[in-house]
């Protein structure tokens, strides 16, 4: 089996051209304006600079990109027919792509819900899976003859706990009950696009962080605080996309705790879209403990303690601990416990970066952090692990969400006065890894 290098970027952070050619506002520019106060109205201009940014992928010498499509550029306000000159935009980079020998592979749903659909109540209202599956339809309609990776949704764990939960991602709400809703919600969009853009020669999946739950300690509250980690990240979604049904443990813990998810008949027999590629975006590894720092077992709501530990190790700017050894045995143990097809579909770190007079920024960390985890990538696939790719994240600095522009991912470094970019060491390094062969 080939192994697929690539680099990747989503498009609320790197197109700028906000308002232009017919895109209304998602949750993002809303939220970015709002609550971020930096905003990706024009963030690295990929979109007037998609050519030149082409080549540059070119330069690095990478099999494949991984971008997504801005749901309000094809169909604006997410509702009724698409909009051709957005899908033009995507027309336009693929055949570049495709010109250029870089495989594309394209994310239908990196976090830019139509702002529209939030109006109208957002992953909350099981709609919204219904409008995804019509906009997944039009962007496959229009490029399905030359994509064939396809992913649905990224970091759904993300649009719904960060987003309706903790209210640190758009849309900002902080609501237990709506995130469940939008777990459910985000699933059934999984499958319902899934089986829209599905043909027997192309390949569709989904791209999940995915997190290491290692207990603190072997105290049986760890353990159990580790267990329910896991499940509240990483089996709530992949015990239905691939054993169609929900874990047993989650499920009675949300029953315990005066909850439920919001399934209907049927439902998961269409969100058991087995996927052909698990994407694993993976950045750091976590430790869990069953106790807070009094020592306390439950919160005053009388829940359980589920308390995240960073491990004892050397972390990135971010505050990421780094954890490449932990990365080998996630990856064999989603080999084992799932047995699908596996890439690596983001990796990487933000370091504080330093330019030289020419731009160059000699990113040592960075690129340390990039070897350890290709090697750990390999060293799974050497051991068993169906790992078929490893996307670095990201192509170039961006629009790092509620963290705005300061966090910094590239390994291209972009000059946001001048648009300028330059190849980081990182860049340099992961062209000549890629040469190097497996
Ligand atoms: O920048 C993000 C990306 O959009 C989704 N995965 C994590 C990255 C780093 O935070």
């Amino acid at each position: 089996m080939t192994f697929t290098w690539g680099v990747a970027t989503s498009a609320y952070q790197i197109e700028g051209a906000a308002a232009e050619d017919g895109r209304t506002p998602s949750i993002w520019d809303t939220f970015a304006h709002t609550v971020v106060g930096e905003h990706g109205d024009v963030a690295c201009d990929h979109y007037h600079r998609m050519p030149d940014d082409v080549r540059l992928i070119k330069s690095l010498g990478v099999d494949a990109y991984r971008f997504s499509v801005s749901w309000t550029r094809v169909q604006p306000n997410g509702r009724g027919p698409g909009n051709e000159r957005g899908l033009d935009f995507y027309d336009r980079l693929v055949d570049e792509l495709l010109g250029n020998g870089i495989t594309p592979w394209l994310t239908l749903y990196h976090w830019d819900l139509p702002q529209e659909l939030e109006d109208a109540g957002g992953w909350p209202v099981r709609d919204t899976a219904y409008r995804f599956a019509d906009f997944s339809g039009i962007v496959a309609d229009r490029l399905r003859d030359r994509v064939k990776n396809w992913q649905t949704l990224n970091e759904p764990w993300c649009a719904a706990y960060l987003g309706y939960q903790h209210g640190v991602h758009a849309p900002g709400r902080r609501s237990y009950d709506d995130a469940l809703k939008a777990t459910h919600h985000l699933l059934l969009a999984h499958g319902l696009a899934a089986s829209v853009v599905k043909k027997p020669d192309n390949s569709v999946g989904i791209a999940l962080n995915i997190g290491t739950a290692t207990p603190h300690t072997d105290d049986p509250l760890d353990i159990a605080a580790a267990r329910r980690a896991d499940g509240n990240v990483t089996r709530i979604f992949l015990d239905p996309l691939v054993h169609g049904h929900y874990p047993a443990d989650v499920l009675e813990d949300l029953a315990a705790q005066g909850h439920t998810l919001p399934i209907q008949d049927g439902d998961l027999a269409i969100i058991n879209q087995r996927p052909d590629v698990l994407g694993v975006n993976f950045y750091f590894g976590q430790d869990f403990a069953g106790r807070d720092e009094q020592g306390n077992t439950h919160d005053a709501n009388g829940l359980p303690i589920v308390r995240e530990i960073r491990p004892d190790v050397p972390q990135t700017a971010m505050g990421w601990a780094i954890t490449p050894d932990r990365f080998t045995t996630l990856l064999l143990r989603l080999h084992h416990d799932y047995g699908v097809p596996l890439a690596v579909t983001e990796n990487g770190a933000v370091y504080d970066d330093v330019a030289d007079e020419t731009g160059f920024v000699a990113d040592q960390e960075r690129t340390a952090y990039l070897r350890d985890h290709v090697e750990a990538t390999l060293a799974a696939r050497a051991q068993g692990a169906d790992v078929r790719g490893y996307f670095a994240w990201s192509l170039m600095d961006n629009f790092e969400w509620a963290e705005g522009y300061q966090r910094r991912f590239g390994l291209v470094a972009v000059d946001y006065e001048t648009q300028r970019r330059t190849p980081k060491q990182s860049a340099l390094w992961f062209r000549d890894r890629i040469r190097s062969g497996m």
